[in-house]
């Protein structure tokens, strides 16, 4: 093999997530549509999993996970790393792409399944990308069939018929902060992306872009953020820089403030719910799910199921907190002063870890 590649689909949160970070950091890449053959042919036998996307180096090595994708490419290609080299925003940075990775899945999913424009959209793409060469006719049964267990997994990611309207008024309060935030700033972290940039770029683009109902809710609402998201699908490539001196703009503390208000609660209940399952279980590897977590939005309780996942990349802000040295750590500490939460659950260590093996989830 002579190049990278890239399986995945436009309508895939994840891979809008790579995709980005592949054009800004200009790594050459083929892309390959997920199709049920490739699914069955590559996805699968290579990495024992059947999430998208998947990454096959032009040496063959295949890897599953964009954050360990984008790791592993951080360490090839050095230049204009997306990672801070100033301590505290690579905090923030992190944090924000657990925000959008783990959290925002929740308004994406809504918008998508629950709206018709979105919905009917969605199925004709699932058609398309799982059967390229079918009649639309055949795609459009397809679409339906592949698109149920999409579609039904929003109660289990907390999507009910009681918290929707919560859901909404929470997503439109997020893109005015991220407006404000766009309106002064390119990137999260000054005119170059960072992994917090790609983390929000998932859900903000395949879904609360790319369908219909959503890019005009958008245009609406935050033109500030349809500019952004202009900027992180066909970036310039290697171009900008953070802030000087590890600044971190205010205009992040609201966000900051909604994803722990929000997400906050089911991280520490993550954690708890995997150290008591360690304490029942002798088995390592962990379930995708091990069982429920209440949340609340906008003043409405919820409850969804508990991913463990969600501890790993947790995992990452915590190790991040903790390798600051005294004077980061105050600098840190005094610009989330107004998210106390925030400096609460960084400073909880963690029961019992967890780690990724061949893309699998194991209790250390
Ligand atoms: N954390 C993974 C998530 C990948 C993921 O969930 N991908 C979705 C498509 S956007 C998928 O394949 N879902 C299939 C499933 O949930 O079973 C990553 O960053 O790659």
């Amino acid at each position: 093999m002579t190049q990278h590649q890239l399986i995945g689909a436009e309508v895939s949160l994840y891979t809008g997530k790579l995709r980005c970070y592949l054009k800004y950091k200009n790594i050459p890449f083929e892309e390959v549509i997920a199709s049920k053959d490739v699914y069955r042919d590559v996805i699968l036998p290579r990495t024992g999993v059947s999430y998208i996307p998947v990454f096959i180096t032009e040496d063959d090595v295949a890897l599953q996970d964009t954050t360990e994708i984008i790791d592993f490419l951080e360490q090839r290609y050095l230049e204009h790393s997306i990672y801070p080299d100033g301590a505290c925003q690579k905090l923030i940075a992190l944090l924000l792409e657990t925000y959008g990775d783990e959290w925002l899945v929740i308004p994406a999913m809504h918008y998508r399944w629950n709206l018709e424009e979105n919905r009917e959209f969605a199925i004709t793409e699932f058609g398309r990308t799982s059967a390229p060469q079918a009649s639309e006719k055949e795609q459009q049964a397809i679409g339906q069939a592949n698109s149920r267990p999409f579609a039904g997994a929003l109660p289990r990611l907390g999507v009910m018929p009681e918290n929707i309207p919560a859901i909404e008024s929470s997503y439109l309060a997020l893109l005015a902060d991220l407006d404000k935030h766009f309106e002064l700033y390119p990137f999260l972290l000054g005119s170059r992306p960072s992994i917090g940039d790609f983390g929000l770029i998932g859900p903000l683009y395949a879904h609360l872009y790319r369908d219909p109902y959503s890019g005009r809710l958008m245009e609406q609402h935050a033109p500030n953020v349809v500019a952004w998201v202009k900027r992180m699908i066909d970036p310039e490539p290697q171009s900008g820089d953070f802030l000087p001196d590890d600044q971190i703009p205010e205009t992040l503390l609201p966000i900051l403030s909604r994803m722990f208000s929000e997400q906050g609660p089911v991280l520490q209940d993550t954690i708890s719910q995997i150290a008591n399952w360690a304490a029942a279980h002798e088995e390592k590897s962990l379930p995708r799910a091990i069982g429920e977590s209440p949340f609340v939005i906008e003043g409405i309780k919820g409850t969804r199921l508990t991913f463990p996942y969600m501890q790993w990349m947790w995992q990452r802000c915590v190790d991040a907190y903790q390798h600051l040295d005294e004077s980061e750590k105050v600098r840190a500490e005094q610009f989330l002063n107004p998210v106390p939460e925030a400096i609460r659950l960084l400073s909880t260590s963690i029961e019992h870890r967890v780690s990724r093996v061949n893309n699998k989830l194991t209790l250390l």
